[in-house]
């Protein structure tokens, strides 16, 4: 099965503009269990379930037929056909059209000061925003389904609150939902920009390389199966202390795999490690913190509204939010 079959079987061959322009609307997500590793590269299956929680920051996209090219406007600005968001884009876009081109405005409200990726919000908003110009009323399971087979971790933007991404055993069973729960209101997740330096391998060839080589793969795969449930607890429950320690070990465990690659990579500077055991001393004065770090070298914290003026007085840069339970 290919991307284009999963699209055909979502939204068949019928499909045209059905009116001016579509808009869709996507929130960045954070993973509390990671997604690290694919089964099938071509339609994005992963070999463990994630969960994410929501931020206050979004990507909104408006899309447009285009009789004469694609065009692609990132924050106001008209992007090269070389840009590699264009690329992106472009080969996403493939997978819609019939003769026909797209100009696609996007803008991201993330501060740039909180070093977060638009990539998953980005594609989880166009596929809104598909869905809203060929007016085809697909439900939040499908184009979770779509967003996944542009990136992975875009499966999980299609819904705001804390969200899991069943890993599933075919494109159809692969895809996130909304976790039953009452908001979390005084949650805080605090983002510390530690680097601006890009990424020196891009998190897709990183987790393939994990699971192809690391000695601890399987284990890390056993351990999430184990965590995912337990985290729905953790939720439900709003229990901070197990959340986050529960959180901190995953991501931990998934960086273990990195590390241990073949082709080891270490995403962390000597500024991550040294916000690693500032987190582990305030847990040992009784400060109910946590860390989590995706695939670079910036440090996100959980902690409860309890705790923000403690982490701001520690750590002076850091951009705290809650968390985005609304559409
Ligand atoms: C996550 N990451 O769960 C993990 C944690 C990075 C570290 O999802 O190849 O950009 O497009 O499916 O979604 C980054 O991976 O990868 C990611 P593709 P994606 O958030």
């Amino acid at each position: 099965m290919l991307k284009q079959d999963v699209v055909r079987d979502i939204i068949g061959d019928s499909y045209t503009a059905r009116k001016e322009q579509g808009a869709g609307t996507a929130y960045v997500n954070i993973a509390l269990c990671k997604y690290w590793g694919k089964v099938n590269q071509e339609l994005h299956l992963p070999y463990n379930s994630s969960i994410s929680i929501a931020l206050p920051y979004k990507t909104h996209t408006i899309v447009t037929t285009n009789p004469d090219r694609d065009a692609i406007i990132l924050n106001d600005e008209v992007l090269s056909e070389n840009s590699e968001f264009t690329k992106r884009t472009v080969e996403f876009l493939n997978l819609f059209r019939k003769n026909t081109y797209f100009t696609i405005a996007t803008k991201n409200d993330l501060p740039t000061a909180s070093g977060l990726a638009s990539s998953a919000s980005g594609i989880a908003a166009l596929v809104i925003a598909l869905n809203d110009l060929f007016n085809l009323r697909l439900s939040k399971r499908e184009l979770s389904i779509l967003a996944r087979i542009g990136s992975g971790s875009a499966a999980r933007s299609i819904h705001t609150g804390f969200v899991e991404w069943k890993s599933g055993k075919s494109s159809n069973e692969s895809y996130a939902y909304r976790i039953n729960t009452k908001p979390w209101n005084n949650l805080r997740i605090g983002l510390l920009v530690l680097t601006h330096a890009a990424k020196k391998l891009s998190s897709r060839q990183a987790m393939q390389s994990s699971a192809t080589t690391s000695p601890y793969y399987s284990a890390w795969v056993e351990k999430c199966q184990k965590d995912i449930e337990h985290m729905k607890q953790h939720i439900v429950n709003h229990d901070m202390q197990s959340l986050g320690y529960l959180a901190q070990e995953n991501c931990l465990a998934m960086h273990a795999t990195a590390i241990t690659a073949s082709n080891p990579m270490i995403y962390w500077s000597p500024k991550t490690l040294r916000v690693i055991h500032q987190v582990l001393d305030l847990q040992r004065k009784g400060h109910e913190i946590y860390f989590t770090i995706d695939a670079g070298a910036n440090v996100i914290l959980l902690f409860t509204d309890a705790l923000s003026k403690v982490v701001s007085n520690y750590f002076p840069d850091v951009v705290i939010s809650k968390a985005q339970f609304d559409d």
